[in-house]
């Protein structure tokens, strides 16, 4: 079995959409998905862009997608021949994660079309494609090309005012709607068998129409360059894919890819794990690395990935918690200077959560829920429409959800601890933890009678249990963020004894430095040694029956299980690790034991409904030796792009796409939990719990800044310099 290379043979139309998940190609700086070249709008063929979004209306604001200019159809004796309305007698699609490529082989009745394309890693803004026709018998042909402006989008349309040019780089210049920000899209064609082409402006793009006469048996080669800019990354967007696309046509298709493959390759370098033993989920890892590494954002120096990645408009193309808890992880120990991007994104956006914050009557910093560009708050007060009377339903994600500034504060701290580095608390890091605990602070509630400190009426990971009182996974979240708040001073102590000090004179923090001191003991929660963790304040008393039981009260497939009158909402069944990331976070809180008591009471009472769930179950089953409990979650998070898994809906909301987090969930259950790795203090330690189907284990880490190779075997491990 290759486990490099993903192939589906034979072609199902009910497939189309989540193939175009599973075959994307990207680059950080746009996504490509996985459809055929005569694809368009219908398909949900789509160029996504990163961190640019529009608002129409009062629809949803999300990401633009942009003009497709790799668009092609044949026609042949004045037919249209495309996917899904001409019959095909064999059909095949692949996607190659090592070269980071896509391809296609279709044979239809009297012609084949092959073809191959990349999002160019070498080139952010350029997009490739190489068409091989090969005729069966001879006849009239006609191959359309162009840059197409009729493409999909959910809460659009987001380009307007298109201009065109019909020159022999066919050109789209358009602006978004809400903020004016160009976005121009070029493309440049390379028939090699000399034929003539006439060129038309149409309502739906700019096109060239090849005519030829085709003979039998010949194969007819075309090579398209498309280059993408916007106003965000250029100050002449439409200059710059003009001249992109004529030099990458000048250097010729072979040569671009070569450039785009040894991209691929220090990657791969960088970060594949050879997982020995077991093909299939040798090939699932492959698969979650290579979609993850499509979608890291290498061209910016701030920006950080969507929770569907660059596959779609969906989840609005926010960043959530995924990015810190889920995906920095990989970064971090991989490609630390990604995890840098990712973080200094949440520097960048430090404004919009203060004025969140303020929004809400508090002080300090309290990041979006769904965070668009500068900060913006995706996320609606109504995020979900219920099937049943189709009406929105009131959401609490927006408001309650208050762990986000914990696990962003999580994250600088972890990136600290790991490499060592002090230059990102000092570039704004700091703040952003001393602005996260200043926000806990002013959403804190003491109790008279107690003295206890409570975070009252919040949402947990597990989104079904809306407004609950002392989430023990955001209580510690905000505990630890204070905490570090707190440690700042010792931190910089030696190297830069003046910093935090004038740091909090910045801030005016020094009173909250004394409040914070003060309320720290009473809001960190305890976990007695081998207790069990209550999710919240009262949960043990909430209806405890099955999942099946809960399952079988669900009337409609599509139906939201949260918010008040959701099936699981009066119940113990959770949507997601709650208590059980709590456990995998902070895993000096928790003896084995505990975890072990823990794991076994929710993880039967887990939906597993996020695609963020299984790989805190795989990690924290490693931590007390049973790799066999973790296996099956760890399949099911390796394979989720591959199996086309994960809800495609809450409600009526379409939520489908591919799923970072899961892909980093893949390597950190590898990574962190089968091979047992952790680096603290410049120190790498390892504590493997290899389960029965993986002979070996091979990856490299990044050790302050020092590439090392880990090998763990059931014999044992060794770490040598990579
Ligand atoms: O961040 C997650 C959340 O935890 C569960 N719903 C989907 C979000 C995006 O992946």
């Amino acid at each position: 079995m290759d486990v490099w290379r993903y192939t589906q043979s034979g072609f199902n139309e009910q497939d189309a959409v989540t193939n175009g998940n599973r075959f994307l190609v990207g680059n950080g700086f746009m996504g490509y998905r996985g459809t055929m070249d005569e694809w368009g709008r219908e398909q949900l063929a789509a160029v996504c862009l990163a961190g640019v979004y529009d608002q129409n209306g009062g629809k949803w604001r999300e990401p633009v997608n942009a003009p497709n200019g790799l668009f092609a159809e044949l026609t042949l004796h004045g037919k249209p021949v495309a996917l899904g309305r001409t019959e095909p007698s064999e059909h095949s699609q692949t996607v190659d994660f090592r070269r980071g490529t896509h391809s296609r082989d279709t044979r239809f009745p009297g012609v084949r079309i092959q073809s191959e394309r990349f999002a160019s890693m070498a080139r952010p803004h350029l997009l490739m494609s190489r068409l091989a026709i090969t005729f069966y018998e001879g006849g009239d042909a006609e191959l359309k090309t162009g840059v197409v402006t009729d493409i999909w989008d959910i809460n659009g349309p987001h380009l307007f005012g298109h201009t065109f040019n019909d020159g022999r780089v066919l050109m789209c210049e358009s602006r978004t709607g809400e903020l004016g920000i160009p976005v121009a899209v070029a493309q440049a064609a390379d028939c090699g068998f000399g034929c003539g082409e006439k060129r038309k402006i149409t309502d739906t793009g700019v096109y060239r129409f090849i005519r030829f006469r085709a003979e039998a048996g010949k194969t007819y080669y075309v090579t398209l360059a498309s280059a993408v800019f916007t106003g965000m990354d250029d100050p002449d967007p439409g200059e710059s894919a003009l001249s992109l696309c004529e030099k990458a046509l000048a250097e010729g298709y072979e040569s671009c890819l070569k450039a785009h493959e040894a991209v691929w390759d220090g990657i791969w370098q960088d970060c594949a794990v050879e997982l020995r033993g077991d093909d299939s989920a040798a090939l699932a890892l492959n698969a979650s690395l290579y979609h993850l590494n499509s979608i890291a954002p290498r061209h910016a120096e701030s920006l950080s990935i969507p929770a569907r990645g660059l596959s779609g408009q969906t989840y609005k193309g926010a960043v959530f918690w995924d990015s810190e808890i889920f995906l920095f992880p990989v970064f971090v120990h991989t490609q630390p200077e990604l995890a840098k991007t990712l973080l200094r994104y949440r520097i960048d956006t430090l404004p919009g959560a203060l004025r969140k914050a303020d929004e809400y009557g508090f002080r300090g910093a309290f990041y979006a829920w769904e965070s668009q560009e500068g900060g913006v708050e995706g996320c609606t007060d109504y995020n979900v429409t219920d099937v049943f009377t189709h009406r929105p339903v009131r959401t609490y994600f927006r408001d309650k959800q208050i762990h986000i500034s914990g696990d962003i504060a999580y994250a600088f701290w972890r990136y600290y601890e790991i490499t060592g580095d002090l230059s990102l608390l000092k570039q704004g890091g700091a703040e952003v933890i001393l602005q996260c605990a200043r926000f806990y602070l002013s959403r804190t509630h003491l109790r008279a009678d107690t003295g206890k400190a409570e975070l009252l009426d919040v949402i947990g990971p597990d989104e079904y249990h809306e407004r609950v009182n002392n989430s023990a996974f955001t209580n510690q979240m905000a505990a630890h963020c204070m905490e570090n708040a707190l440690a700042l001073g010792d931190v910089f102590a030696e190297h830069d004894p003046d910093f935090v000090g004038s740091l909090i004179k910045k801030l005016d923090f020094e009173q909250d430095m004394e409040l914070i001191r003060a309320l720290l003991p009473k809001l960190r929660p305890t976990f007695p040694e081998g207790g069990l963790v209550e999710q919240f304040d009262g949960y043990f008393k909430l209806e405890d029956c099955t999942l099946e039981e809960v399952r079988g009260r669900v009337l409609d497939e599509r139906e939201y299980w949260g918010t008040n009158h959701g099936v699981a909402a009066h119940t113990q069944i959770i949507k997601q690790a709650d208590v059980i990331a709590l456990a995998a976070l902070f895993p000096a809180l928790f003896s084995d034991e505990t975890v072990e008591r823990n794991w076994r009471y929710y993880e039967p009472r887990t939906e597993h409904g996020s695609s963020l769930s299984a790989c805190m179950y795989a990690l924290t089953a490693c931590r007390f030796g049973r790799p066999d409990l973790a296996w099956e979650h760890f399949i099911k998070t390796a394979s989720i792009d591959l199996a086309g898994g994960g809800k495609h809906w809450a409600g009526e909301i379409y939520i489908g796409g591919t799923h970072p987090a899961a892909n980093g969930g893949a390597w950190m259950i590898a990574a962190l939990g089968f091979a047992g790795l952790e680096i603290r203090g410049g120190e790498l330690t390892l504590r493997p719990c290899l389960p029965k189907q993986i002979q070996s284990l091979r990856f490299p880490v990044t050790l302050r800044g020092k590439r090392i190779r880990v090998t763990v075997t059931h014999d044992g491990f060794s770490v040598e310099d990579a």
